[in-house]
């Protein structure tokens, strides 16, 4: 069997992970840019990969005329696999992009999630699929997959009854009261919603069984009680409590690349001369938490204002070997920002952001420039002129893939007008009494206080693009006292994408606080983890036992 996969790069997104699972599955990959380079290859297996906007990456398969070889290639019946915005191009269009047209296997035209019951859009996290026919490529009803997107096929009766009528096998999942199809099947196409390069051990499973053309494995022989822990019971939407490691990195003063960790953002320590904590090192702490089953890994240059060429921003070699054996997804974050480079050449924030993109990450997190942003935003009468980070990032990667990063700090006041900042009234007075405080926004890793509240600011990023809120708490960092809950009720209401809760967690019960007393779509940890107080798995195993669905991957 040939070991060598062609993969379609119309260069819309991140590749280096499908490239990397496929590679780590013990197969060589070549990217295929031009179509002739597709009809000379006369490939085996194809895979069309896709992120970001459907508009946008159609628009880029047919511009570079795509359309024929791929239909011709599928029409020879060699297996061909599509991901993600890969699979919705299979339909006819998506009401996304109304003007482009797709490649027309299935008439069909996919929609946007709706936002009902405090549904957040996109989904983002890891849901099941439903069994009520035979699966195929090695789909597991007990496993998870990482889902990321807006927009899907959403189903009704006569639409499933028109795909059976086509010969059509789908994989159908369900978030909140949509159903929708994770996956299809029609000889040789085979095709996910979800993807599999960041679905751990079930994605590269599945990309395993395309591969060795397996197309109906049995399913593992799970007891009953196995599969009363493992299977949806969809009460958050159908998604699993995510859990998120983070690691805060930084060069230490002997010069060497370490994860470190603050108490309210202060790094050294308070004996020993001051010196940078250094709590591990990055990629190997990264691998560990993986194994331990972390659902998505944060790594954050906190120095990222130092001098230093971009090419050779240490960050970049942390994020191409983390990316080599971690499948979940990988965010990075600091110095996410136009910049002007150490040779004076200007490299705008998404060549940035790309050349992450091209290392390995699927979201870059934006602090200090999401803070300009949105001052930018206000200051213009409540729009910007498309050149925000947010913005130019947004539109050619896809709100999925942006991030903001929120450092605030709680100041109280006698009364909510002595601030144009939403306040909120808090259970925790302060010495004075205080009953009124709001959340002001800081930029430069907590150094500076800007004039802007967390509900402004994430109002605005929103508006901007931005697809998810990492909620830090320059309070609670390091405190170990539980995330504060107020904070992230109030940016609950304020915004409707995903929200993830960070600083404050030192046990696995602070998490389920966070999910059980607030909406967050996702919990994070830093310092429990590094200082090996509990792991991943323990706050795993804690919530399961606490009644909250939690991804369990096992090899
Ligand atoms: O402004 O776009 O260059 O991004 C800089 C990034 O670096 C921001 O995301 C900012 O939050 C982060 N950062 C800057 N300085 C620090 C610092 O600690 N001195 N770290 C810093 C932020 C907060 C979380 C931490 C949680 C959980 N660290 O990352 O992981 O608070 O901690 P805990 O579980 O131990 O309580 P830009």
């Amino acid at each position: 069997m040939s070991k060598l996969v062609h993969v379609i790069d119309v260069e819309s997104g991140n590749l280096q992970s499908l490239r990397n699972a496929i590679e780590h599955l013990g197969y060589k990959v070549q990217l295929v840019r031009k179509p002739q380079e597709l009809i000379d290859a006369n490939p085996e297996k194809l895979i069309l990969p896709g992120v970001g906007n459907y508009g946008h990456f159609v628009n880029e398969l047919f511009s570079r005329g795509f359309e024929q070889p791929v239909k011709d290639y599928i029409s020879s019946g060699k297996p061909i696999m599509g991901i993600c915005v890969g699979q919705q191009a299979l339909f006819s269009g998506s009401v996304e992009s109304p003007l482009s047209g797709g490649l027309g296997y299935l008439p069909f035209k996919l929609s946007r999630f709706n936002n009902d019951n405090g549904k957040t859009v996109p989904q983002i996290g890891w849901n099941s699929i439903t069994q009520d026919s035979p699966l195929f490529y090695g789909l597991d009803p007990y496993k998870r997959y990482y889902f990321v997107h807006s927009y899907a096929m959403i189903l009704n009766p006569e639409i499933e009854a028109q795909l059976k009528r086509d010969g059509w096998s789908i994989a159908k999942a369900k978030y909140g009261d949509e159903e929708f199809i994770a996956s299809l099947n029609k000889g040789n196409i085979f095709s996910t919603q979800f993807h599999p390069e960041k679905s751990g051990h079930a994605g590269l499973h599945v990309i395993d069984c395309f591969l060795k053309q397996t197309t109906s494995d049995p399913l593992p022989l799970y007891t009953d009680s196995q599969k009363k822990s493992l299977q949806n019971d969809y009460s958050n939407n159908g998604l699993t409590r995510r859990i998120i490691a983070c690691l805060d990195v930084r060069t230490n003063d002997q010069g060497d690349l370490v994860v470190t960790k603050g108490d309210q953002y202060d790094v050294r320590e308070k004996e020993n001369g001051q010196d940078v904590r250094n709590l591990g090192k990055p990629v190997e702490l990264a691998q560990k938490y993986y194994e331990q089953g972390a659902d998505e890994i944060t790594f954050l240059n906190i120095t990222s204002f130092r001098d230093c060429p971009l090419k050779d921003t240490p960050m970049l070699d942390v994020l191409k070997l983390a990316a080599k054996t971690i499948f979940v997804p990988l965010t990075v974050g600091g110095g996410i920002k136009d910049i002007v480079d150490t040779d004076g050449t200007t490299v705008p924030a998404v060549e940035v952001a790309n050349l992450y993109f091209r290392s390995g990450a699927d979201k870059v997190s934006i602090g200090t420039d999401a803070v300009y942003a949105a001052e930018k935003f206000y200051e213009s009468g409540g729009k910007c002129d498309g050149t925000t980070p947010i913005e130019t990032i947004s539109k050619a990667y896809g709100a999925q893939a942006v991030v903001i990063s929120v450092d605030p700090k709680r100041v109280y006041v006698d009364d909510p007008a002595q601030t144009k900042n939403r306040c909120i009234e808090t259970n925790f007075p302060d010495e004075q009494g205080r009953t009124w405080c709001w959340y002001q926004c800081t930029i430069k890793g907590g150094r500076e206080t800007r004039d802007l509240g967390v509900w402004e600011l994430t109002q605005a990023c929103e508006k901007l693009g931005a697809g998810e809120v990492l909620l830090n708490c320059i309070d609670r960092d390091g405190s170990n006292a539980g995330y504060d809950l107020e904070l992230i009720n109030h940016v609950k209401e304020a915004v409707s994408i995903p929200v993830i809760a960070s600083s404050g967690a030192g046990k696995p019960a602070d998490f389920e606080q966070g999910f059980k007393e607030t909406s967050a779509d996702a919990c994070l940890g830093a310092g429990l983890f590094h200082r090996g107080d509990y792991t991943v798995k323990d706050v795993k195993d804690y919530l399961l036992a606490n009644g909250l669905k939690v991804r369990v991957d096992t090899n």
